[in-house]
């Protein structure tokens, strides 16, 4: 299988983020993407190669795609945000601290950077700094090429994105995310001449942004299977009767589990959830891969083992469509490496 990837991930380096009460070291990190790369070395799983080695055009078509999942406003608004915070004086990572509560009587957009923050994130889990739009805007190109790639030769690909996407929304950002990989990487496929796109999100936590993008859509069918939301980040979204809106209405469908859930459970919502992709009939399957359903994972609830996505891998195939691996979480940093490992392999097999 052919691994996309590129270092400009590197620059991307967040400096800390609230957990209990605390500022403690982010746990997404640059190592998170070098280790799965050593074990992709490691197992010889295949050629890794640089968005522009398999598709040259990406560097000028890059922005055209994002612009038909991100709101242009968004889009700028994070192209110069470090810019106007450095001008100011400050050194540390943006980050936002205030958001329009319930009852606003109309959202305006502030002309103060503090404000245009709030507006454009939905939580203080996204620091923005020197590197970040270097790092985001190389990820999105690694998604769009090996969308590509799987358009000309229908046979697996892994996209190794770092920053991760999927809590990304329309026009926000949050939870370690700033561009939807997965969202670009689909829409994409559906600009390549595909008419339908499933997306299969099995991160641990709910895709809201990448719901957020698609819920009033039929020509991608999204699935995410995560910790149920009474109890887990996000919180907000990820309850099994969000089923999607207008046009969109049947196509978006939530499996929420409860905390300490392992592969028995977790199991038989993926099976469910490819009952619904196989009736889609759908062209390609986007798969946003996060592997901090792993035990070990520092900041998640499910208990699934490294052997399980062997499974996970083996059962997604079995729907025999094109799959594009998106990467999103996963925090266990000693084990990310082998449980990604793992799920390529199985999906291979
Ligand atoms: C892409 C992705 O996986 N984003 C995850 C963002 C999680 N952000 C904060 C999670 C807070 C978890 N709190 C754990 C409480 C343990 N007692
Ligand atoms: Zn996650």
């Amino acid at each position: 299988m052919i691994t996309l990837y590129s270092e400009g991930h590197h620059q991307h380096h967040g400096q800390a983020e609230l957990k209990d009460g605390q500022l403690v070291p982010c746990f997404e990190k640059p190592a998170r993407a070098d280790m799965i790369l050593a074990q992709l070395r490691e197992a010889h799983l295949g050629a890794i190669k640089t968005p522009e080695e398999v598709y040259p055009e990406v560097q000028s078509h890059w922005q055209q795609t994002l612009a038909k999942v991100h709101s242009q406003d968004y889009i700028d608004f994070l192209a110069n945000a470090w810019r106007e915070w450095s001008a100011a004086g400050h050194q540390h990572d943006m980050l936002p601290l205030a958001w329009p509560p319930r009852r606003t009587t109309s959202i305006r957009i502030p002309d103060s950077l503090d404000g245009r923050l709030g507006y454009y994130s939905f939580d203080a889990g996204a620091p923005i700094n020197a590197g970040t739009w270097p790092a985001i805007t190389d990820t999105v190109q690694v998604a769009i090429a090996a969308a590509e790639l799987l358009h000309r030769q229908q046979s697996h690909v892994f996209a190794l994105t770092r920053p991760p996407g999927h809590h990304a929304g329309r026009d926000y950002m949050g939870g370690y995310c700033y561009f939807n990989n997965a969202a670009v990487a689909a829409q994409h496929l559906l600009d390549r001449g595909a008419q339908r796109i499933a997306l299969l999100d099995v991160d641990f936590h709910h895709g809201n942004g990448t719901q957020d993008i698609f819920y009033a859509r039929d020509d991608v069918l999204f699935q995410s299977i995560h910790g149920d939301p009474r109890a887990c980040y996000p919180g907000f979204t990820g309850y099994a009767d969000e089923t999607g809106e207008g046009p969109g209405k049947g196509f978006n469908q939530n499996y929420p589990l409860l905390p300490g859930s392992d592969w028995s459970e977790w199991s038989q919502a993926l099976a469910l959830s490819i009952i619904k992709i196989n009736h889609y009939a759908a062209d390609a399957l986007v798969l946003s891969l996060g592997v901090d359903t792993f035990e070990g994972d520092p900041i998640s609830h499910f208990k699934l083992k490294s052997e399980d996505y062997i499974k996970m891998g083996q059962r997604i195939a079995e729907a025999n469509i094109p799959v594009v691996v998106i990467m999103e979480g996963g925090y266990a940093v000693e084990e990310i490496g082998l449980n990604t490992r793992n799920l390529l392999i199985g999906l291979m097999t």
